[in-house]
């Protein structure tokens, strides 16, 4: 009888046991009053304070040697450096708008509140890692990965970070169900729109944030991390909380996270509006956006080799990535003649989760100069476009790269 009634109310009770309530009183400010008779219980919110950015932060906190370096818009990994399903944090690529914020655990805390929120509320740390945890695997991979191409491959630059193809990672993610956070904050029927928002200064309008629907926030699995495989979430990465997003641009997926704002009408920030909506010739506007609001991602793959690459011998055996954002990738194909003919390349290993799959071709080459393109299904049929309609901006560049290779 007592389990059965916690049932279901294992976020709220577990908040209420942080707040010093016992599992008996719980039970009976539940059975008298509901939720709102708990929260009442646990006390007022905690005083509000500010995390301030460390003046002098620098840009990024982690070596970058490893990476394509980018300056301030961030650090591009080298496909080529990249072996095992999971990449690691050194080799992580990081993507920051302003700078990486150092944020102090101490008075850090992450407020919800918003009209279509009934019990407005700020938690700390700990109160975070009562609340039940997960983990689990997800690549995040920037709107801009592949943008170069547009110049590359298109002869028509983008506006922004001419980002090759390295504006991507796999990782595993440790944290809550945004989803338990909002039902804890007695998120309303109502709610359409989440707005996460950054405590990292610089944007034009202060932290960086954007909002997603309610139902991509109440999704099970969009989380927000404060590990990241397996290690505290690192400064770069969004210490102590990060969004994670599955399936959608990285731009949704919130580092250093110090407050939500669930509102009943989808609230139109910059991050929806003037960056990351697909405009130009073709685009219809979509609310206040001038364009399409850019969501999910879109199934890609790549070669882990320099671009361009330069190979010796005549036997090779090329690796590379594949990810979508529906699901499993089910084929990698590739082909050595512009696209008139593919063969099936060799998936490897097994995609965990939302994370990506590596495959690998063999391939036999003399000395020449070559071109190899590869080209992903998914299990649901989506694939790789033969060409993308050009967005100003550059976004979800996902046509097949016809990588080149000299053999020598
Ligand atoms: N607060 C905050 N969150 C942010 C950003 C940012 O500048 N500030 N950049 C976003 C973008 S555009 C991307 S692609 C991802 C990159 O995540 P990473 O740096 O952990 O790889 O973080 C997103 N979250
Ligand atoms: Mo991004």
């Amino acid at each position: 009888m007592r389990g059965a009634a916690i049932e279901g109310q294992e976020p709220l009770w577990r908040f209420a046991r942080g707040r010093g309530l016992s599992r008996r009183r719980f039970l009976a400010l539940l059975l008298a009053g509901g939720a709102a008779a708990v929260l009442a219980a646990c006390g007022d919110a905690i005083p509000e304070r500010t995390v301030e950015e460390v003046p002098m932060s620098p840009l990024v906190y982690k070596d970058a040697t490893p990476f394509i370096d980018h300056g301030h818009a961030g650090l591009e990994a080298r496909l080529e450096q990249l072996s095992g399903p999971i990449t690691p944090i050194e080799q992580f690529f990081v993507r920051n708008n302003s700078r990486s914020a150092n944020v102090d655990i101490e008075g850090w805390q992450l407020r919800v509140e918003g009209d279509a929120i009934d019990r407005p509320m700020a938690l700390r740390f700990e109160e975070i890692l009562r609340l039940p945890q997960r983990t689990m695997t997800s690549y995040l991979e920037c709107a801009g990965n592949h943008r170069v191409m547009f110049d590359l491959l298109q002869g028509r630059p983008a506006m922004g970070t001419q980002w090759g193809r390295g504006a991507v990672g796999n990782a595993s993610w440790t944290g809550v169900a945004l989803s338990d956070v909002l039902t804890l904050a007695g998120v309303r029927d109502d709610a359409v729109s989440v707005l996460l928002v950054g405590l990292d200064r610089g944007s034009p309008e202060g932290g960086f944030r954007r909002a997603m629907p309610i139902e991509k926030a109440m999704h099970p699995d969009t989380l927000l991390a404060h590990r990241m495989n397996g290690e505290s979430l690192p400064r770069d990465h969004g210490f102590p909380l990060r969004a994670i997003a599955p399936g959608w641009v990285g731009a949704s997926q919130i580092k250093w996270l110090g407050r939500i704002v669930v509102s009943a009408t989808t609230q139109w920030t910059r991050n929806n509006t003037t960056s990351y909506v697909l405009t130009g010739e073709g685009y219809e506007s979509e609310g206040q956006a001038p364009g399409r609001v850019v969501t999910e991602q879109t199934i890609k793959s790549a070669l882990a080799l320099p671009w361009p690459a330069r190979l010796g011998g005549s036997q090779h055996r090329l690796a590379g990535f594949a990810h979508s954002p529906h699901g499993d990738v089910a084929s990698v194909e590739w082909s050595e003649d512009q696209g008139f003919t593919w063969r099936r390349a060799e998936i490897e290993g097994t995609q965990v989760e939302y994370g990506w799959a590596q495959f690998a071709i063999d391939w036999r080459a003399s000395a020449g100069e070559y071109t190899i393109m590869t080209r992903a299904t998914d299990i649901h049929g989506n694939t790789q476009p033969e060409s993308v309609p050009f967005n100003d901006k550059g976004y979800l560049f996902n046509q097949p790269l016809p990588h080149p290779i000299s053999v020598i």
